[in-house]
């Protein structure tokens, strides 16, 4: 396939309803852009004094690294005058930021997904969602819309490579950054995730805290071919959700983030809007599976609140359907 670029494919590409509209084509190119200008903070790490913590706290009461905030104000600072977009919401930021203009979309990140590995040069990467706007100024509630409602997403992993991984409805694409031009060039089309796999990610050190069904499927996984699941399996942890779904979506497997006994009146540690839904419309688009634990379907769930968690199980269809299997 010859590497034609982001704006190349936008021109043409397609959504769940026919040809993308110039509106959403300018907001992926402009989310790009700012995605470019933060790959390149990533690469300098310290040189670029994105790195420590910068002592303060986000609503998730999370304490912020220099790169959550820095990452953050990059997209807002370049989008707010966007004509694409009416509004903003964002993991690091406790409220929506309508924007200067009242466009056809909003947006949902999360500016700096894996933020523990910042300072220890480990893959890391920002998630965005797109959802239809509702016209006139922003309000909270026009963001709380189920994931079966979004009009793209995607994210980029800052590793080895810079990659964009995108979907507008109409199936998955892959761009690298290429660091010499800085162009956003397309290296895959139509990506597919394996329906079965031998690899699962899920944090290990949590097995105590899971429920049955979960320790139950990952006993079983851990028996190998002699146990009931007839196979070896390998895990994976990278602790970047980023980074473990672009590995699931590049070679299968199934990730887990499961409701746990820590805190047991929240469903799980991961955020709905804006890492629940747009990593399960780009897995859903590849062929895979995610479901919001045993609450069904992540892209059904009906948000109530913006920030609220959900338990995550996603990945490759065969695997998330035997995981269901426990329930
Ligand atoms: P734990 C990163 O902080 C994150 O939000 C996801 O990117 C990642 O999958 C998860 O949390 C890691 O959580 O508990 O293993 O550190």
């Amino acid at each position: 396939m010859s590497a034609k670029d982001l704006s190349a494919f936008l021109a043409n590409a397609q959504t769940a309803s026919g040809p993308a509209p110039v509106a959403l084509q300018g907001l992926i190119a402009q989310v790009a852009e700012v995605c470019a200008s933060i790959a390149t903070l990533v690469a300098g790490g310290a040189l670029s004094g994105a790195l420590g913590s910068r002592g303060t706290e986000n609503v998730q009461g999370e304490v912020q690294k220099e790169l959550d905030v820095i990452s953050n104000d990059l997209l807002l600072n370049g989008l707010h005058g966007s004509p694409n977009l009416s509004g903003m919401a964002s993991e690091e930021m406790d409220d929506i930021h309508p924007t200067a203009e009242q466009g056809p979309y909003l947006l949902l990140f999360d500016p700096l997904d894996g933020s523990s590995n910042i300072d220890v040069n480990v893959s890391i990467g920002t998630i965005f969602s797109v959802l239809p706007a509702k016209g006139g100024a922003p309000k909270t509630e026009h963001f709380l819309q189920p994931g079966s409602a979004q009009v793209a997403a995607g994210y980029v992993v800052y590793g080895p490579q810079t990659t964009l991984v995108l979907t507008l409805g109409a199936g998955v694409f892959v761009f690298t950054l290429d660091p010499a031009s800085k162009a956003w060039l397309q290296v895959a089309e139509n990506v597919r995730i394996a329906a079965d796999t031998k690899e699962f990610a899920i944090n290990m050190s949590n097995m105590r805290h899971w429920a049955q069904p979960v320790r139950a499927y990952i006993d079983d996984c851990l028996a190998g071919k002699e146990g009931p699941r007839g196979k070896d399996f390998n895990m994976r942890w990278v602790a970047s959700m980023v980074a473990d779904v672009h590995r699931i979506v590049s070679r299968g497997g199934v990730f887990m983030y499961p409701w746990d006994k820590r805190e047991p009146g929240k469903p799980g540690k991961l955020r709905l809007m804006y890492e629940g839904n747009p990593m399960s419309f780009v897995v859903e688009q590849a062929g895979g599976r995610s479901i919001a634990g045993d609450a069904g379907r992540m892209l059904d769930v009906q948000p109530t609140q913006l920030h609220q968690r959900v338990a995550v199980i996603l990945g490759s269809a065969n695997e998330v359907t035997a995981i269901e299997g426990y329930a």
